[in-house]
């Protein structure tokens, strides 16, 4: 399989310098990107397999029953799918797909993991050797200008990953989505709904502590990029839902006064007993939002698919 980079022009040097930007706000931050390392990325799978994490077993049904709705659509198509993960959500998806159409697309997993897009491209190649292939290691918002496409695409972000953007960030990111969609394109986004807050938050605090080591594995990424000495087990996993912005946070929580050192930094990260790192942000969403953002980015909502509970659903918008 081809797979496009654009991840290596990304330099190290600002990577670092986003990292020390955001360790120096008050309050501290860590970007979300910075969780899917190859064990971050093992850890998130573990995740969406325990029992009290609700998205993927509502979003898989539901991605069976569109998939056989858009059947006739996708011949000849290209499906980009943008933080396409470990893709077994498209794999779902493309089951419901006659093997005549899968024949006829061209799929573009779009991730910032270059080892998810290899690994689930071995996988794909050996389930549907008839489809085409072509990964792209690249950050979808920085890069998606460069996604390039003469056919007609259905864009797939699945997941509920743009919950994890801020309500600004999301907004520019469809902006910029549509931006570069052809009239025949069309968008599929994930969305998970506000529900009762119990729900959401066992979702993130799951008995068996996956979610916490996840959390804390965006230390250990820090620490590979900024040679920094955060120790994982000096830090609680905290999360809770924000209700006025309608958001699960998660944090990190000083379990003690600590000084942070790096030989690559003249000051060290100082972090008192109780400080918070906010760590990641995952918006949960009501169809009043689901329309706001689509008049926003200019986009026509032109379906929404959702479950009896009206736990997830996949907005299905086109240019208008
Ligand atoms: N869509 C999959 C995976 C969700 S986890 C699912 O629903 O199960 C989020 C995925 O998005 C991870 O694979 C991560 O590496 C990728 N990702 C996160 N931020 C990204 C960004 N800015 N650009 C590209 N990929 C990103
Ligand atoms: C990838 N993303 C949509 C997940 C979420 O639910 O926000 C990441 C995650 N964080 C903790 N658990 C799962």
């Amino acid at each position: 399989m081809i797979i496009e980079d654009f991840m290596s022009e990304v330099g190290e040097t600002s990577i670092r310098e986003k990292l020390v930007a955001c360790l120096k706000s008050n309050p501290k931050t860590l970007p979300c990107i910075f969780f899917y390392d190859q064990s971050g990325s093992e850890l998130f799978e573990k995740i969406t397999k325990l029992e009290e994490y609700y998205p993927p077993k509502i979003e898989i049904p539901l991605l069976r029953s569109t998939a056989r709705e858009f059947n006739g659509e996708l011949k000849d198509c290209d499906i980009v799918e943008l933080g396409s993960g470990d893709c077994s959500k498209i794999s779902v998806f493309l089951d419901e797909v006659p093997e005549e159409s899968r024949q006829t697309i061209v799929y573009y997993p779009v991730d910032v993991s270059r080892e998810a897009i290899e690994k689930s491209g071995r996988t794909l190649q050996k389930k549907y050797p008839e489809m085409g292939l072509h990964g792209i290691n690249a950050d979808f918002l920085e890069h998606i200008e460069k996604i390039r496409g003469k056919r007609k695409r259905l864009f797939c972000f699945f997941g509920s990953t743009i919950g994890n953007l801020t309500e600004a960030k999301a907004m520019e990111f469809l902006k910029n989505l549509n931006s570069v969609m052809n009239k025949k394109d069309r968008l599929l986004l994930g969305m998970d709904m506000v529900k009762d807050i119990d729900v959401i938050e066992r979702a993130y605090n799951d008995s068996q502590g996956i979610t916490a080591r996840f959390n804390k594995n965006i230390l250990k990424v820090t620490n590979s990029h900024l040679r920094t000495d955060f120790n994982p087990d000096d830090f609680e996993h905290v999360a809770f839902f924000n209700k006025a912005y309608s958001r699960l946070e998660m944090h990190l929580r000083a379990k003690m006064d600590m000084e942070v050192t790096s030989p690559l930094l003249k000051e060290s990260i100082i972090l008192k007993k109780g400080e918070m790192i906010h760590t990641e942000n995952s918006h949960k969403y009501t169809s009043g939002h689901i329309r706001k953002m689509a008049d926003a980015a200019g986009l026509f909502l032109a379906n929404i698919y959702t479950d009896e509970k009206k736990w997830f659903s996949l907005a299905e918008m086109v240019k208008r």
